[in-house]
Formats: structure tokens, sequence, C-alpha cells
């Protein structure tokens, strides 16, 4: 006789029910990634539904989850889904074993949510996306069909003892088989998967970035300073922060990839190849991105040197003219391979400033995370309103008429960088000794520029610290101030002003709905 031991003891018929459940949870995961694997990666249900919490959780949660966890948001949700998921497979598996027809009714109905979350997707552009959690939530409720009758006792000739007639051997032998089968599933699901990356992979590595016509002036000496704890003047491409909402990074074969020019006041479409944009003459910039999200002091921002077409260029060529001159378009909006969508203002992109659409990001070609193959810079505005990673397309409309990702959800239609400061070292917390201290850190204002940095101790008053040299406007500023620290707690706080005159506010704000306003201090014990 076979029999079912775990743990060495006989389990009983609602643990096997509820493991059951699991089984047909996990296989349903494994058959839906390998749909995915030939649909779409990102239709696969933890992605779809973790991609469609993201979409509508309220702003508030949202920052309090990047805040906490960081850039770990992402796989904390998917752990969160997960966790979640086997809860629920484990209660149908019990529930099955009672009412077998409702508990794998209930799988089926777990297989609607999945449709649903990929269907909503923005990037969502086909009745293919459904595939995946359809199919993985069919192979799951006849499974779980089949292994609860396994567990259920054997009506007719046999002896019908309830507890003791069920069909263990079939239940064991059916059990292994479905983990076996769903385990080779999910691996070959990922294997395809993988493959396809390769292409991408391969087509960044193939890609030779060409000299820019007009390269950047080199960065003067003076700009990065020789203080121990600051942040370095250019961010290495490993250590710029990542803000975006994809689960799964796009992979974007270069070979196969186009970009889109079109909309009101556009005379000539344009679709634009890879190669036709490194055909073109390249720009080399160095602009310092930020993110809206930071908080004052925090680290969503990073200076890099991008090199790639000029946008107003490009705008010029098609035809489009800016609101000043007379152009019917007010918005750009840019969207990207995964759906998101980031909203410009025309007259900015056509000022005159380095719009790019890069190519290049500290001399290599973007990374996949920072938006392989091409993605907007727009120096002076946030992320959210010009940096198009995974950009595919270009619409030229109005504020009036489309409001883009972000804008949906409560964030401001514009939105220019604010004057910051941040204090690098020493850290909060920091205990120095009396003495000479170094202060520093780094202040933004892009395309304005920074004019003065100033340091505080205490309740004292203002005094300038020593700027590092200017690279250009577009660029944050390192700067230091010598401190004679006297022993005690004390509370350091930097402020900058820009080119401009204006003086970074005191007044705080949150992120929401145009950027952090406020100072940036630490207090640290002086021994
Ligand atoms: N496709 C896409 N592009 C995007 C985003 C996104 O979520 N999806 N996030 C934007 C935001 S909010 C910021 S701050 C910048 C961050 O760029 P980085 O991740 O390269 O630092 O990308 C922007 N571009
Ligand atoms: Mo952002």
């Amino acid at each position: 006789m076979w029999s079912v031991r775990i743990f060495g003891t006989q389990p009983t018929r609602g643990t096997l029910a509820a493991i059951s459940g699991l089984l047909a949870g996990f296989a349903a995961l494994a058959v839906a990634e390998l749909v995915a694997a030939f649909v779409r990666p990102q239709a696969g249900p933890v992605i779809a539904v973790g991609g469609a919490s993201v979409d509508r959780t309220p702003a508030p949660v949202k920052d309090w989850a990047i805040r906490n966890f960081g850039t770990a948001d992402k796989l904390v949700l998917q752990v969160g889904i997960l966790a979640t998921l086997a809860l629920f497979a484990a209660l149908l598996g019990l529930i099955a074993l009672r009412y077998r027809r409702t508990g794998s009714a209930g799988v089926l109905l777990f297989g609607v949510v999945g449709v649903a979350a990929a269907l909503s997707r923005p990037d969502s552009a086909s009745f293919t996306d459904a595939l995946p959690s359809l199919l993985g939530a069919v192979a799951a409720a006849v499974l779980l069909w089949f292994l609860i009758g396994r567990l259920t006792a054997r009506r007719g000739a046999g002896s019908p003892q309830p507890e003791t007639g069920w069909d263990r051997r079939g239940f064991l032998i059916a059990a292994s088989a479905a983990a076996v089968a769903s385990a080779g599933a999910g691996a070959l699901g990922r294997a395809v998967g993988n493959g396809r990356g390769k292409e991408a992979a391969a087509s960044r590595d193939s890609v030779v970035l060409p000299r820019a016509a007009s390269p950047a002036d080199p960065t003067p000496a003076g700009a990065q300073l020789r203080v121990p704890g600051i942040e370095p003047f250019v961010t290495p491409n490993k250590d710029f922060y990542r803000v975006d909402t994809a689960l799964v990074v796009p992979k974007v074969d270069a070979t196969g990839w186009h970009l889109r020019i079109h909309g009101q006041g556009v005379k000539r479409p344009v679709t634009l190849t890879f190669q036709d944009l490194l055909d073109r003459e390249l720009i080399e910039r160095t602009i310092t991105l930020t993110c809206v999200s930071n908080e004052v002091g925090g680290p969503y921002v990073g200076n890099a040197r991008w090199i790639g077409a000029r946008l107003a260029d490009l705008l010029k060529e098609a035809g489009v003219k800016p609101p000043s001159r007379g152009g019917p378009a007010d918005q750009l909006v840019a969207r990207s391979v995964d759906g998101m969508t980031l909203g410009t203002p025309v007259e900015d992109v056509m000022d005159g400033r380095d719009a790019l659409l890069a190519v290049g990001m500290n001399g290599e070609p973007l990374p996949f995370d920072h938006g392989f193959p091409v993605r907007m810079v727009v120096p002076g505005l946030y992320g959210y309103v010009s940096a198009c990673k995974w950009i595919e397309d270009i619409e030229l409309t109005t504020f009036e008429a489309y409001d883009p990702y972000w804008v949906k959800r409560n964030w401001a239609r514009k939105a220019p960088v604010k004057t910051q400061s941040r204090i690098d070292t020493p850290k909060p917390f920091a205990r120095p000794r009396a003495g000479t201290v170094m202060v520093a850190g780094v202040a933004w204002s892009q395309h304005r520029g920074i004019e003065m940095v100033e340091i505080r101790v205490d309740d004292g008053p203002w005094r300038p610290a020593d700027l590092a040299a200017e690279d250009t406007r577009d660029t944050w500023r390192q700067w230091s101030f010598p401190w004679k620290a006297t022993p005690g707690s004390h509370t350091l706080t930097v402020r900058a002003t820009d080119r401009t005159g204006e003086v970074q506010t005191a007044q705080r704000s949150r992120p929401v709905p145009d950027g952090a306003s406020g100072r940036h201090w630490v207090v640290v014990t002086v021994e």
C-alpha cells in the first residue's frame, strides 16, 4: 500500500487538500508564465496584477512604499501578491474538499482577476494579453478538480469508508506529476523569455555610439571636490537612481525599434529607426536628472553625460512650431513601449535648451534600466514630465486635450525642477571630532544654474559655502564648507540661490503635486 507521509506523520485530508490548492496555484503561475513568454512577459498574472495595483495605488500609499522600501518596493509588491495567492490557493483547496465545484470555480475567478488586470494595463495592446491568466486558471481548476477527486472517497463497489477509502496512490502520483509538470512549464517559460531578452541584449552589444558632432565641453577640473562622502559629480550608471512603473524592465530589440512623431501641427509625420537616429548629428551634454518624488535631501537625483539627437531639430523637420510661433500644439506626449505617457511643454523643448533623444549614457548605450534603446532628457524638468524611457511614440497635442499617466494621478501638468540643495557629509547623527569638519554636498537648479549655497549652524547667520566650478547651468554643483565645529549637538542647514536670484524656500511641501520644497538639515553631535 502506498502512503503519503509528510514530516513522518500521515497528513490529514485537510492538509492534503490545502496542498492541492497550493499545487493548483503553482500550476496556474507556471502555465501562465509559459504562455506569457510567447505572448508578452508583462502579460503574466503576477506582473499584470502588480502593475494594475501600482496604477491604482493612491499617491500617499505609493509615496509611503517608495520611502520605506525604496527601489525594493517592486519586489515587496510581488512577494505580497505571491503570498496572498498562496493563502487563497490553500483556502480554495480546503473549500474544494467539501465543495469540489465551488473550489474549482474559485480558481477560475482568480483567473478572471488576472485577465482583467492584464487587459487594463496601459501597455496592453491586444486580447492575447488575457491568455496567460486564462490558460493558467483553466489548468489550475482542472488540476484541483482532479486532485480533490483522489482525496474524496471512491463511491461504488469498494468499501465506502470515507477516511480510508480514498485514492492515496492516485493522489501521490497525480500531485507529484503536477508539481514536476508545473516546474517544467515554468522553467520552459523562463528559457523562452530569456531567449527573447538575448536578442535585445545582442542588439545593445552591437551598438557603436558615434562620436558627437557637438561634444560636451570637458568637465572643469574643479567641478569635482575632493571631500570624502560627497556624491561624485558624474553618477556612474550602476549607481544612477531608477524610478519607473515597470515591474519587468522592457527589453527592446533596437533593430526592430521605431519612433513615430505625429499629431497636431505635424506637417510631415516622421518614422525613425534606431540607425536613422545614430546617423543624425549627435550632441553630447551633461545633464542632471531629478525625480519629482525626491524628498528634500533624498537620493533620486543623478548627473550623467548623455549623447543623442536634438529633439527640437527633429520637430522642426516635421514642421512643428512652438506655441509662441503660432503652433497649435502646446504639449508633447511621449509614449513608451510599456504604455507609460509623459507630457512635456513643446515650448520648453523648442526654446533652445538641449532636449535630447538620448542613445548613450556615460559613454555606453543606455542601460536597459534607463531606457534602451532611446529615451528623452530635457534639462530643467522633472523626469515624469520629460524623461520618457523606452520611448516609441511622440504625439503633438494640447494640455487641454490630454492628461498623461501621472497627471491623471494628481501630479502637476507642468513641473520645472525646484531649486534644491543637499548635505552629503556629515551624515545625520554623525559624531565628528571638534575642529574643522568639512560639510559638503550638491545643489541643483537645472537650466537656471546655481549662484550661491549657504550654510547655517543652529540659529546662526547664513554663511556662504565654497562653490565647486560650474559645469553648465543644466548640471548640479558641488559645494563645501569648512566648519569650525565645537562640542555638542548642532543642526546644519543648507540653502541654495539660483541664477535668477531666487533663494530656495524654507516652505516645506510634500513631493505631490509638483516636487518637494524646504531645506535639508542634519543633526550631528560633535565630540
Ligand atoms: N517608460 C517610462 N519612462 C519613465 C518613467 C516610467 O515609469 N516609465 N518614469 C519617469 C520618471 S518619474 C523619472 S524620475 C525618470 C527616471 O529615470 P531613471 O530611472 O533613468 O533615473 O524616468 C521617467 N521616465
Ligand atoms: Mo520621477
